[in-house]
């Protein structure tokens, strides 16, 4: 099969090397990388140690290929959805964090759009080189939930690429549960500047969890039915398998950049509201992580 990542930073570059050890794969990303991976391949560091050749560039318009995977920042979906547009694809499969960037790239798209979600721990750490800090799993599966042939197709070249993925049928469900996560680990971890595995104690532990229980309340006001329970394990056990990763949200502090906080916690809020369910710990971390880009952010 053929991948096009779009958007290579830290887990687009993680995913699209691992699927390059048995699949083509172009990277779209932003130089100095690009260049550093099309003239002296890709080193993936960490938990796994190899170096693979794959595609890269930084021109994602009139780009084929058997799937498209998407890794952008939330904030980042839209230009993605159009420069995707330009090119030809049987299916486009999100991988990022955040919620409604399926139904957004589905609005650009004639194509089959997938959702996704992964949990691996990735940090692009220079040019050429990235760092798996944390073996996580990608589910993947029609947006809307359901059984999906390209689904099916998709998740057996992951698999046959060494990538531990599970193709599902509730997809809805996973994507709140995944949030859910997020809301827990991002924001908290960025704002203490801790790995993911100082969540696994104390007051911070249980921020995180009350984040989680907030974002399966909304859920399931939402119609999705996550128990508090499976939200609250859900980031127990990704902050043990990413024990020493550096959350996405506590890399885009670090390099002073804009951060997701808007599509996680602000998201959790903003559903909320419309439900009149209140989110205060959401609100909490959101307002911090808000104030913070006001002051350092781009
Ligand atoms: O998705 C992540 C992120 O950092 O954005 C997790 C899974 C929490 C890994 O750090």
């Amino acid at each position: 099969m053929n991948f096009v990542v779009f958007g290579a930073g830290s887990l687009g570059t993680l995913v699209g090397g691992l699927l390059a050890r048995e699949h083509a794969v172009t990277l779209v990303a932003r130089d100095p990388h690009a260049t550093a991976v099309r003239e002296s391949g890709l080193s993936v560091a960490g938990e796994f140690d190899f170096l693979v050749g794959a595609d890269a560039t930084t021109d994602g318009t009139d780009r084929r290929a058997d799937c498209a995977i998407v890794t952008v920042k939330a904030f980042h979906t839209e230009t993605a959805a159009r420069e995707l547009a330009t090119g030809e694809f049987d299916a486009v499969l999100s991988l990022q964090n955040g919620m409604g960037n399926e139904d957004l790239l589905a609005a650009h798209l004639d194509c089959p759009v997938l959702a996704g979600t992964a949990t691996y721990g990735a940090v692009l750490t220079e040019p050429g080189r990235v760092e798996c800090t944390g073996i996580g799993e990608v589910v993947l599966g029609a947006r809307d939930g359901g059984q999906s042939d390209p689904a099916d197709r998709i998740g057996t070249a992951f698999s046959a690429a060494g990538i531990e993925t599970t193709i599902a049928d509730d997809m809805p469900r996973r994507l709140w549960e995944k949030l859910a996560v997020n809301a827990g680990i991002n924001p908290t971890t960025a704002l203490a500047r801790v790995e993911n595995g100082a969540l696994r104690s104390g007051d911070a532990e249980e921020i995180a969890a009350t984040a989680a229980r907030e974002t399966a309340a909304v859920a399931r006001a939402e119609g999705v039915k996550l128990p508090d329970e499976d939200a609250v394990a859900a980031v127990r056990t990704v902050a043990e398998a990413t024990a020493a990763n550096t959350s996405s949200m506590r890399q885009d502090v670090e390099a002073g950049r804009r951060t997701e906080i808007d599509a996680i916690n602000g998201y959790v809020v903003a559903r909320g509201e419309k439900r009149d369910i209140d989110t205060p710990v959401n609100r909490t971390l959101a307002g911090l992580v808000k104030a913070w880009e006001q002051e350092n952010g781009p």
